[in-house]
C-alpha cells in the first residue's frame, strides 16, 4: 500500500497537550518505581571495589547472619539455574553477576535479599570480596595496542540484523572496527593546497534520568513476568527467553511511562537480575537503583577522534580522514552498533570525494558506554565541527560561508554512497545563522569580558534495518485502542502515537487509547531508541489503521450500506451484531529497505530511510581574567519533517540541547586508576534553571520526508548534535583560544589563555 496515500484530517500539526498531562500532574500516572508486589523482596547489590581482578573469595557468611536477610546471591548461585548467564545485543558478554572476574570498578558482583531496603542495603555492605588483580586499561586508544584484555574470547550475539557480521576473536580489545574507503585520500592529501590535523577527546558522562534503573520480576508456572522500566520490552522478552530457555510466549515484558531514559535504559539492564533472583527465591524481587549506582550501570562513550583533511585555497574540502575511537568500557552493550553505525558519518555533513574512516568500539576497564541520546554522533560532530571551524578561521573564511561551500546537497553520495535525500542542511544551517544574527555587528564585549559567537552543523542516519508492529482496535462504540510498543519516556510519543492514528480514522486523538508496552499485549516493536518511532512505529499505526479502515469498508460492502454513505463506525457494528458489540482489528507492521555495507569499504547505497539534521548557534561572553564564560544565546535549528505536533518537537530540540549543554561545559566522570572520583551528584554536576543560557531557543525546519508518516521523521536526539562546537566555536570567536577536550571549563579557558599569553599555569 502507498504510505503518503493519506490526507491529514487535521489531527497530526496540532499541538495537542500531552493526553498523560493530567495524570502525570495528579501523581496518578503508573511508573514502574512504585510498583510492589506481595511477598516481594528487595535486592541490594554489592560492587566490585577493583577495575580488573579474578574473583578468589566471596564471604557472605557476615551477610547471611543479619537479622532478617533472605538471602546472598552470587554469580556462581545463578549459573546453577541459568548455565551459561551472559547476555548482551551485540555479544553475550555480560554476566547477570560477576562470574571468575570482574572487569570494573561497580561491577555487581553479589546481591542480598530482604524484604526491608536498609536490611538488604546492610548486608550488602557486609558482603566481603577477595580479589587477585589484572593490569587494566582505560584509555580508547590505548586499548588497541594494549595487551591487557578485558575479555578472553568474544561471543558474538547474533540478534540483530546488523551485528550478525561480528566476530568471535581472541586476544583484543576490539569489539569492531568499522571501515570506509571512498576515493584515494593520500593521493589528495599529497596534491592539496592546505593539510588541517587535529585530535578531539569527550568525556565519560552519564544519562541520569530522574527515575534510576529499576525492574521487578515474578514468577510462577512455568513462565516469568518482567516489570521493568524499558526503552525495549520486545527485546527483553527475547532475550530473557534465550537465557531461561523459554519460548516467548512464557515471558511477559511490560512497561509504564519512564521518568527518563535518555538510550540507557535499553537491552539488559537489570532484567536478567530480577528474573534470575526471583527464581532462586521464589519470591517476587525489585531491584532499583540509587542515582548513584546509575554510574555504574551505564554511559556514553568517551572518545578520541583523530581528524585531517585537504582543503584548496578557495575553501573547498576535498579529502577527509577519520580515526575514531570509542571507549565502551568492560561490556559492549550496543557499543559496536555505535561504531559503525554513526562511525559512517564521521566524516560531517559535506560533500567530500575522498573519505577514509576508522571506527572502533573498544573495551577497557570502565563502566560500560551504549547508547545516550545521539549514539555516538554528538562526540562526532564535536570533532568534526571544531575542525572546519579551525580551518576556516586558519583560512580567514567566515565559518557559515565556509560550511556553505561544501554542504552535502540532496542528489548527492555521502560517504557511504547512499544518496542524500529530504536532508534540507542548508535550510537548517541558514536558519541558525539567521537566528544567532550571523554577520551582523554585535557587542564583542569591554575591558575583560569579551564577546562571541559560533556556528556548529550535524547530522545523523536513521538505525536500519529496524522493524515495528502496531494494532489498532475499535470497538463497539466506535473507541479506538492503540496497542503499540513505543515507550514513552517523556518524549511524547503516546500523544503523537495517538495523533497519527487518528488523523488516519479521522476522529479526535484526543479519544484514542494508547496502551503502554506490554509484551503479552502489544505487539514487537524493536525499541524506542535512535529516533525511530515516529517514522517507523507511525507508518505501522498507519498501515494498521488502514487495515481496520478497509475491514469496516468490507463490512459496510456486506451490510449493504451504499458506497459513499458515512455511517459512524458504532452504528455499522449495531448493524452487524444488534448491539454495541464487537471489534475491528487492523494491524500494520513497517520495515524499510537496507543494504549492508560492504565489509571493506563501508559501501552502500541504500544506509538509512532517513537523515536528520540540526544546527546550533550560540553567543558566549567569557571573562578573560578567570577563563569563566557564561552562554548568551544557544539556538538549536532542526528538520524534522513534519512536526507531528510542533510543541513537542519545540520542547524536544530544547531538552536535547539542556542536556548537551550539560556535557558541555558540567559533567563528567572524573577516574583515577579506573575509581570513579565524583560518583554523587554533589561532585557531578548537572544544569539545573540556573545554569540555563539567558536565552534558549529551539526552532524547526518544516520539510517533508518522503516516506514517512504525513512527511514526518525522528527529532528526539536532533538537539544533542551540533551544541558542544557551537560553544567552543564561540569562545574560540571570543577571546581566540581552543578547547579540544569536553568539558569546556573555566578552568580550561583560563590555561588555554595563559598559554596563549606565553604564561602558561604550571601543571597540577
Ligand atoms: N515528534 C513530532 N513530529 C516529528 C517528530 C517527533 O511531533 N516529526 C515528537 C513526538 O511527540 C515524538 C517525539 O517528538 O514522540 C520524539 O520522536 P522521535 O524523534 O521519533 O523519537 P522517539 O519517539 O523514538 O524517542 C526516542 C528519542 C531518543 S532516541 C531519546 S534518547 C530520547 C528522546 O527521544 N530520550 C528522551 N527524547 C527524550 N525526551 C525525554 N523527555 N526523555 C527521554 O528519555
Amino acid at each position: 500500500m502507498n504510505d503518503t496515500a493519506f490526507v491529514s484530517t487535521g489531527q497530526v500539526g496540532r499541538s495537542l497537550p500531552r493526553v498523560e498531562a493530567r495524570a502525570k500532574v495528579t501523581g496518578t500516572a503508573e511508573y514502574i518505581h512504585n510498583f510492589r508486589l506481595p511477598g516481594m523482596l528487595i535486592g541490594k547489590i554489592c560492587r566490585s571495589t577493583v577495575p580488573h581482578g579474578r574473583i578468589r573469595h566471596i564471604d557472605t557468611s557476615a551477610a547471611a547472619a543479619i537479622p532478617g536477610v533472605y538471602a546472598i546471591v552470587t554469580g556462581e548461585d545463578i549459573r546453577k539455574i541459568i548455565p551459561d548467564p551472559y547476555y548482551g545485543p551485540a555479544f553475550h558478554d555480560q554476566p547477570i553477576l560477576a562470574l571468575d572476574k570482574v572487569r570494573f570498578v561497580g561491577e555487581p558482583v553479589a546481591v542480598a535479599l530482604a524484604a526491608d531496603p536498609h536490611i538488604a542495603e546492610n548486608a550488602a555492605r557486609a558482603i566481603t570480596v577477595e580479589y587477585d588483580e589484572l593490569p587494566a586499561v582505560y584509555d580508547e586508544v590505548e586499548a588497541v595496542t594494549a595487551t591487557a584484555y578485558v575479555h578472553d574470547v568474544l561471543k558474538p550475539a547474533g540478534t540483530f540484523a546488523d551485528l550478525k557480521h561480528l566476530v568471535g576473536r581472541r586476544q583484543t580489545n576490539v569489539a569492531l572496527d568499522f571501515h570506509l574507503r571512498r576515493g584515494d585520500v593520500e593521493a589528495e592529501f599529497a596534491a592539496a593546497d592546505h593539510v588541517f590535523a587535529h585530535e578531539f577527546r569527550t568525556q565519560q558522562v552519564m544519562h541520569t534520568p530522574l527515575e534510576p534503573f529499576v525492574s521487578v520480576a515474578e514468577a510462577a508456572n512455568g513462565a516469568v513476568t518482567i516489570h521493568t522500566a524499558s526503552q525495549n520490552p520486545s527485546f527483553v522478552r527475547v532475550e530473557i527467553a534465550r537465557l531461561l530457555g523459554l519460548k516467548e510466549n512464557r515471558v511477559r515484558v511490560r512497561t509504564a511511562f519512564l521518568g527518563g531514559g535518555f538510550g540507557g535504559k535499553l537491552y539488559i539492564k537489570l532484567e536478567a537480575l530480577v528474573t534470575a533472583l526471583t527464581l532462586i527465591a521464589q519470591r517476587p524481587v525489585k531491584v532499583s537503583l540509587t542515582m548513584e549506582e546509575q554510574f555504574f550501570t551505564i554511559t556514553r562513550h568517551p572518545c578520541t577522534f583523530r581528524i585531517k583533511s585537504a582543503v584548496t585555497k578557495d575553501g573547498r574540502v576535498t579529502a577527509r580522514k577519520c580515526e575514531v575511537y570509542y571507549n565502551g568500557g568492560a561490556y559492549a552493550d550496543i557499543g559496536p552498533r555505535v561504531a559503525q553505525k554513526s562511525g559512517f558519518a564521521a566524516a560531517g555533513p559535506y560533500d567530500i570525494a575522498n573519505v577514509h574512516i576508522d571506527s572502533f568500539e573498544t573495551y577497557t576497564n570502565r563502566p560500560p558506554a551504549g547508547a545516550l541520546r545521539g549514539f555516538g554522533t554528538p562526540q562526532l560532530v564535536w570533532a568534526y565541527e571544531s575542525h572546519t571551524d579551525l580551518i576556516a578561521r586558519a583560512l580567514s573564511l567566515d565559518p557559515v560561508e565556509f560550511r556553505r561551500r561544501n554542504l552535502l546537497r540532496d542528489g548527492r553520495p555521502q560517504a557511504t554512497g547512499t544518496v542524500m535525500r529530504d536532508a534540507p542542511l542548508a535550510a537548517v544551517l541558514e536558519r541558525a545563522a539567521a537566528a544567532i544574527g550571523w554577520g551582523q555587528p554585535f557587542d564583542r564585549g569591554s575591558g575583560p569580558v569579551k564577546r562571541g559567537r559560533g556556528i556548529a552543523i550535524g547530522f545523523k542516519a536513521s538505525i536500519s534495518p529496524t522493524a515495528s508492529v502496531a494494532i489498532v482496535n475499535l470497538s463497539g462504540d466506535g473507541s479506538c485502542t492503540l496497542y503499540c510498543g513505543t515507550v514513552d519516556m517523556g518524549q511524547g510519543s503516546t500523544t503523537a502515537m495517538a495523533q497519527i492514528a487518528a488523523d488516519c480514522l479521522g476522529i479526535e486523538a484526543e479519544t484514542v487509547r494508547v496502551i503502554a508496552a506490554d509484551t503479552d499485549v502489544t505487539p514487537y516493536d524493536m525499541g524506542t531508541l535512535g529516533s525511530r518511532s515516529t517514522y517507523h512505529m507511525g507508518l505501522a499505526i498507519q498501515r494498521a489503521a488502514a487495515d481496520a479502515k478497509a475491514k469496516l469498508a468490507a463490512l459496510a460492502a456486506e451490510l449493504g450500506v451504499p458506497e459513499g454513505t458515512n455511517l459512524p463506525i458504532a452504528e455499522l457494528f449495531r448493524r452487524k451484531y444488534g448491539a454495541q458489540a464487537g471489534n475491528i482489528i487492523g494491524t500494520g507492521s513497517f520495515m524499510p529497505s537496507h543494504k549492508s555495507p560492504d565489509p571493506q569499504t563501508g559501501q552502500t547505497d541504500d544506509a538509512t530511510p532517513y537523515w536528520m539534521s540540526a544546527a546550533t548557534g550560540c553567543e558566549v561572553e567569557v571573562d578573560t581574567e578567570t577563563g569563566r564564560f557564561r552562554i548568551l544565546r544557544l539556538v538549536n535549528v532542526a528538520d524534522c519533517g513534519t512536526a507531528i505536533n510542533p510543541r513537542i518537537v519545540e520542547t524536544q530540540l530544547t531538552g536535547a540541547t539542556v542536556m548537551q549543554l550539560g556535557f558541555t561545559v558540567y559533567e563528567g566522570m572524573e577516574f583515577t586508576d579506573g575509581q570513579l572520583r565524583n560518583p554523587s551528584f554533589a561532585e557531578y554536576k548537572i544544569p539545573g534553571i540556573r545554569d540555563m543560557p539567558a536565552r534558549l531557543e529551539g526552532e524547526i525546519v518544516t520539510s517533508r520526508q518522503g516516506g514517512g508518516p504525513f512527511g514526518a521523521k525522528g527529532v528526539g536526539e536532533s538537539g544533542t548534535y551540533a551544541v558542544s562546537p557551537a560553544i567552543a566555536n564561540a569562545i574560540h570567536d571570543a577571546v581566540g583560544v581552543r578547547i579540544s577536550a569536553l568539558p569546556i571549563t573555566a578552568e580550561k579557558v583560563y590555561r588555554a589563555l595563559r598559554e596563549a599569553a606565553g604564561n602558561p599555569l604550571p601543571e597540577d
